[in-house]
């Protein structure tokens, strides 16, 4: 009788509910970030994983690498510019991005900049009337590929260079960009600062260029040899460090002259204070800029550099020079069609999502009601849906999956992704396969991982592969597994340091 008391059972149903509550609460409990994160930004940033450059410029006309500012403006004249077909050239094989020299150090702009008078209006291009950079921003506006500008702080041509004046100059140069084309996807500073033949050097208001560039352009993420968006990785061979941790110490340090060692770009710091992730900048041909006498790198050599980059926790970008008439040549455009096809022949096939049973040593919550059971599950591992992961309880920080097949997997391509909306933590993680036999052979050992993670081992063929984590520096989150065959790439794992 006491149960159909209505005051008693809706006191019964209200405790009911925060019990569930509670414990859905509990079940959920997802893990807390780990030192610095990266910003919304950055993070649309990192998952574009493919940028292309664009040197172009008098260099184009000169064969010069730096141009000496004293160029005449006429010899910038393209006899076909089209940047649509630049934008169908990157998008059509998987670049998200185009990053233009709208000003190189020869100071020449690629659009009518009010600031200086070496510039399209005064070159015979279009009677002076052409603007670049409309061109291109409406191109990759209508082909939904973003738009980013180089614009170089040192100018041989400007008369103020070298004085504070400059710095006035260049932050009204940078806002004319900054205002008049869209949105910027990256703001992009060379390093580069040479003493001219007359003294002059630049002492650079580092501080306004970024404060006004976030102010104007909000998601455009900066890049420069310290950020402070994301860094250069110390070299312009395509080679990110096989250790790269995606945080960076700043303080005290700047672009160009100021910038920490080579080696800490390349692996970034293991404590380091601020997120700003590595950036392989690199060109197809031998030059950033385009000459008659120069080719495209192969198949080969792209792969290696993919490898290298994107599969060292970097973003690629890589340098594509438009030639003389304004064009991308057939040579490059094919050679990147051929890099397209070697992808997607390696990675459109994942062979873990074959796998029949996958199974974590540990499992966040595990042991906790069986509200959710899958929310940490580490099959989300090759589901490939970003937002979910593997994830370990706070206190567990070495772990594995294992996954099981019915039928033996042939691949010698492992890729790994941490979820690093919530910051990077792996530190060493070794990958072990099972042979006939039953033993187990460790087949790779490496150290970080970050956004993404592809390791190289020899072609293996078994039913049983673990990924053992042996040190995270908190619990494990990890978002995805995926096993490849690459049957392009001839180079061994051992001669890939
Ligand atoms: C460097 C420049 O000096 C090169 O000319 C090139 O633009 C490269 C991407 O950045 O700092």
């Amino acid at each position: 009788m006491k149960s159909l008391n209505p005051f008693v059972m809706k006191r019964n149903g209200l405790f009911l509910w925060f019990v569930l509550i509670g414990l859905a609460l509990f079940a959920q409990n997802p893990p807390r970030p780990f030192g610095p994160v990266p910003t919304p930004a950055q993070m649309a940033w990192q998952r574009m994983e493919m940028n292309m450059f664009c040197h172009f410029g008098p260099n184009t006309f000169t064969g010069l690498e730096w141009g000496e500012g004293t160029e005449t403006e006429d010899l910038f004249n393209p006899t076909a510019l089209d940047c649509n077909q630049w934008v169908s050239v990157a998008k059509n094989t998987g670049f998200k991005g185009i990053i233009i020299t709208a000003k190189h150090h020869d100071g020449f702009c690629l659009w009518p900049n009010p600031e200086s008078d070496h510039t399209v209006k005064q070159s015979a291009w279009r009677n002076g009337q052409g603007d670049v950079l409309m061109e291109l921003s409406e191109a990759c506006r209508k082909g939904s590929v973003k738009f980013g500008v180089y614009i170089s702080p040192w100018d041989r041509n400007a008369p103020t260079y070298g004085t504070d004046a400059y710095n006035t100059v260049f932050l009204r140069t940078l806002k004319h960009v900054h205002t008049h084309y869209g949105s910027i996807f990256e703001q992009w500073f060379d390093g580069a600062n040479g003493e001219e033949p007359n003294g002059k050097k630049q002492l650079y208001d580092w501080k306004k260029f970024n404060a006004q560039t976030m102010r104007l352009q909000p998601d455009a993420v900066i890049f420069s040899d310290v950020g402070p968006g994301c860094r250069w990785i110390g070299n312009e061979e395509g080679k990110c460090g096989r250790t790269c941790w995606s945080r960076l110490d700043v303080k005290g340090y700047g672009p160009g002259a100021d910038a920490p060692s080579l080696d800490t770009l390349n692996r970034g710091n293991y404590n380091g204070a601020c997120w700003v992730p590595a950036e392989t900048d690199v060109s197809i041909r031998p030059g950033w800029f385009w000459r008659a006498s120069e080719h495209p790198k192969s198949v080969q050599e792209l792969l290696g550099i993919y490898y290298n980059s994107v599969g060292r926790n970097s973003l690629l970008l890589l340098n594509v020079p438009p030639d003389n008439r304004g064009l991308i040549p057939a040579e490059d455009s094919l050679r990147l069609v051929e890099f397209r096809a070697a992808l997607d022949s390696i990675f459109a096939h994942d062979l873990a999502k074959n796998v029949s049973f996958i199974f974590a040593s540990q499992e966040r919550n595990s042991s906790a009601c069986n509200i959710r059971p899958t929310t940490y599950d580490p099959l989300w591992m090759v589901r490939g849906d970003y937002d979910n992961y593997w994830a370990t309880d706070d206190s567990v920080t070495k772990a594995y999956i294992q996954l099981r097949f019915d039928e033996p997997q042939t691949f010698n391509r492992v890729l790994l992704q941490e979820y690093i909306p919530l910051g990077q933590r792996v530190e060493k993680f070794h990958i072990e396969v099972e042979e006939e036999s039953g033993n187990w052979r460790t087949i790779a050992e490496e150290t970080t991982i970050g956004y993404k993670r592809i390791v190289l081992t020899e072609t293996v063929t078994t039913q049983k592969v673990r990924i053992v984590i042996d040190r995270s520096r908190a619990c494990i989150v990890l978002n995805r597994v995926g096993l490849f065959m690459d049957r392009v790439f001839v180079s061994e794992p051992s001669a890939h340091g």
